[in-house]
């Protein structure tokens, strides 16, 4: 079993409902979510036209590798009405691996750990509620 961690987003809708759909389809893949974060409402970073986001991170175990799961991942997404607008636009809902095991991962389609993670307040506030000892080494050299 794979340990991962995974950022979650939403500014589209009843963002809590969405918050709360995406981990019943996590579970319906037969990925078990272990650790729900707090929920923080927070400012859009990158396109700032766009209504505020709640943001969270779940830590999850696996068996998919990791390309399995991001297309899970995308999956859900499609399967929650997600279609893609501008870069770092409104979405319904945006579930991003964050960290898998202690592993790297960089292909065209897949960066791990998440190359933007680090800059992220949405994401390093709940994650450090998680994983405090995680975030502390996300400088270290395996990150
Ligand atoms: N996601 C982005 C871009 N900007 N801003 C906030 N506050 N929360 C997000 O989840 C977010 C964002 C791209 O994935
Ligand atoms: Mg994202
Ligand atoms: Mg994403």
């Amino acid at each position: 079993m794979a340990q991962v961690y995974l950022g979650i987003g939403t500014n589209l809708g009843d963002r809590k409902k969405n918050i709360s759909t995406a981990v019943e389809l996590l579970k319906k893949h037969n990925i078990t979510v272990t650790q729900i974060s707090s929920i923080i409402e927070t400012e859009p970073v990158g396109y700032t036209e766009q209504d505020k986001f709640l943001n969270g991170c779940l830590a999850i175990e696996t068996t998919l590798d990791p390309h399995t799961l991001l297309k899970t991942l995308k999956l859900i997404e499609k399967t929650m009405g997600r279609t893609e607008t501008v870069v770092n636009g409104p979405r319904i809902i945006d579930l991003d691996i964050l960290t898998y095991d202690d592993i790297k991962v960089d292909t065209d389609e897949l960066t791990i750990p998440h190359p933007r993670m680090k800059e992220r307040e949405f994401v390093l506030t709940p994650l450090k509620e998680l994983n405090p000892e995680l975030v502390d080494q996300l400088n270290d050299a395996r990150f």
